[in-house]
């Protein structure tokens, strides 16, 4: 219908409250500071804010553990700056998501409270606990092997009322037991309604597989014999109530409001990805899948690095785009996040040489490619990963400083400088250092020392040597999400269709769209190479990064755009 349709042509872009803008020097990102840079983001060309949490937390897990979700974190702001912000944005004609994060709270959340208070407390049942189990020798053991999503155990002893509660990341992020109805109603009426109610525009859905726990709580299958905790990530997904839990809080709560839902949920089969984001089945109006951004990275290890080609990044496209041809189901485009490393470094090329041509092109192919399309706070201006030179004592995430702990103490030193490089490019600080503005010192975040040491290039790579440069990458971007709109029919909406599907240097596909088709060429290499033309009809160029062509030849990271006249 007419009234779903402006999350679909919609340009989100992802705010880390943390790191994003500092207004009163206290060296943290905070809501007054995002509130003065709307009009930067209004003006790259983007719709819809998505604001990461910014709810009150001990900042565990950087606001992903809520201690109370019908507040705002003090160092970020008061409720007037939210209100306020909910009133910018929207003076702007743009919208604003929050974070809803509700697979777990915060051990700090009075829920959480009264339920390890006693095993008889009323809200005992609203977190998942487990009796220990005892080994031969009588020493207390957790319910099973399972590793959380940061490297520890998944279950922690609670010495209070005897027994283990589960906790899919770190043990102050305890999972609410969504089997309880009760406790699902309240999830909804404080995590949801109480901002639908106060004007934001949706939400981005947290772990959203991850709320149905399988049945029994059996051990994993060993995957790692040199471990004692298996990967939780082969069992935390899909559950047997999911759907049934997605369609009762989109019918109960987003269907009552003109909204946008996007679920992270990651990996799941086809049949899955149906019921999650068509349409007629009332669960979710899109979703993010990990193909892309899992490019390079261990299937059950976040730091364990395989490498790739140039087709992995082809099928992982094709994955994420193709299965809602022919469907009423809707999907994402994004490449960067809070959880992800800086694409450039990742999937380009960030040598001084070629930093922002290939942020160009990597800008090319995000900005063609069917779904709603989400950019992180950062990207549109070409950062990248930290120096591999940095200390780990650098990296603040739990996810690096528990896997260093958990699995740095057992490497040799050839093995521990593999996993210090591996920890440098895929690490999710990479995406946390604060926003580069301009060239002052620490980068125009703060005016204070920043929670989180900048990014060493902040003077060469920042804000204001950009918006008004009109060959930088901020511009190519603007640009790219004209061109977008402009050719939506088939860029925002077309049918993907691979070309030269092997080729390992150039990714060149159509876009088929009903009233119009279009052609993208992309060199992802560092070298010139063969450039034949692999349609017919005549094509009309419509964005580039290359200022002259050479007959027959794409220069290194040369990105083209057509569109077919049939
Ligand atoms: O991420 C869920 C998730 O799958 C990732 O945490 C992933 O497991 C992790 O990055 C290691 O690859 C969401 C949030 O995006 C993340 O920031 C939170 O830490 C997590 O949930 C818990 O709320
Ligand atoms: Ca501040």
């Amino acid at each position: 219908t007419q009234k779903d349709i402006w999350w679909k042509d919609a340009t989100v872009y992802q705010i880390w409250p943390a790191s994003y803008k500092d207004s009163n020097g206290d060296g943290i990102g905070d809501i007054p500071g995002i509130i003065s840079t709307l009009d930067y983001v209004k003006n790259l060309g983007t719709d819809v804010i998505w604001l990461s949490p910014a709810y009150d937390s001990p900042q565990d897990d950087m606001g992903y553990d809520i201690s109370d979700y019908e507040s705002v974190y003090p160092k970020y702001g008061t409720m007037e700056d939210m209100d306020q912000l909910i009133k910018e944005c929207h003076d702007r004609g743009m919208k604003l998501i929050l974070d809803l994060v509700i697979n777990h709270t915060s051990s700090e959340h009075q829920w959480f409270k009264d339920s390890r208070s006693s095993k008889t407390n009323p809200k005992r049942d609203w977190y998942i606990w487990q009796p220990a189990k005892y080994d031969a020798d009588g020493n207390r053991q957790p319910p099973n092997n399972w590793s959380s999503h940061f490297s520890e155990s998944a279950w922690e002893w609670d010495e209070g009322s005897g027994e283990y509660y589960l906790h899919y990341f770190a043990k102050t992020q305890p999972d609410l037991n969504w089997e309880n109805e009760e406790t699902r109603k309240a999830i909804y009426a404080s995590s949801m309604t109480f901002w639908y109610e106060k004007g934001v525009d949706g939400f981005r859905i947290d772990t959203a597989g991850m709320y149905s726990k399988q049945p029994s709580f059996e051990d994993a299958p060993i995957v790692f014999p040199d471990r004692d905790i298996q990967p939780a990530g082969m069992f935390t997904d899909s559950g047997p109530r999911i759907h049934e839990f997605h369609k009762e809080m989109f019918s109960q709560v987003s269907s009552k409001y003109d909204s946008m839902t996007v679920g992270e949920v990651g990996h799941c089969s086809l049949e899955d990805k149906l019921k999650y984001v068509s349409a007629k089945e009332g669960e979710m109006n899109m979703m993010f899948l990990f193909d892309l951004v899992d490019v390079g990275s261990g299937p059950n290890d976040k730091f364990d690095y395989i490498g790739y080609d140039l087709v992995d990044i082809k099928k992982a496209v094709d994955n994420m785009s193709s299965f809602i041809k022919g469907t009423d189901a809707w999907s994402t485009v994004f490449i960067e996040n809070h959880d992800q490393a800086r694409s450039i470094t990742r999937y380009g090329n960030d040598s001084p040489e070629f930093r922002v041509k290939s942020g160009k092109l990597l800008a090319t192919m995000l900005t063609t490619l069917t779904g709603t399309l989400f950019l992180y706070q950062g990207q549109e201006i070409g950062m990248t990963n930290v120096p591999l030179e940095w200390d780990l004592d650098e990296y603040l995430d739990i996810c690096s400083i528990n896997y260093v702990k958990k699995y740095g103490g057992s490497k040799t030193p050839e093995e521990f400088a593999q996993m210090k490089k591996n920890i440098n490019l895929l690490a999710r600080d990479n995406g946390r250092t604060p926003m580069q503005w301009d060239d002052s010192e620490y980068g125009g975040f703060s005016t204070g020392k920043p929670w989180m040491r900048p990014n060493d290039n902040f003077k060469t790579v920042n804000a204001a040597s950009q918006v008004n440069d009109p060959d930088s990458l901020y511009n190519y971007y603007k640009k790219a999400l004209t061109v977008r709109k402009e050719h939506k029919n088939a860029l925002i909406h077309g049918e993907l269709e691979i070309l030269d599907y092997e080729n390992k240097q150039v990714f060149s596909y159509l876009k088929v769209g009903t009233t119009e088709t279009a052609y993208v060429v992309l060199n992802f290499t560092s070298s010139d190479v063969k450039f034949n033309k692999l349609v017919e009809g005549d094509i009309e160029l419509v964005l580039t990064n290359q200022d002259k062509f050479r007959e027959g030849v794409l220069s290194p990271y040369e990105a083209r755009v057509y569109t077919v006249s049939q």
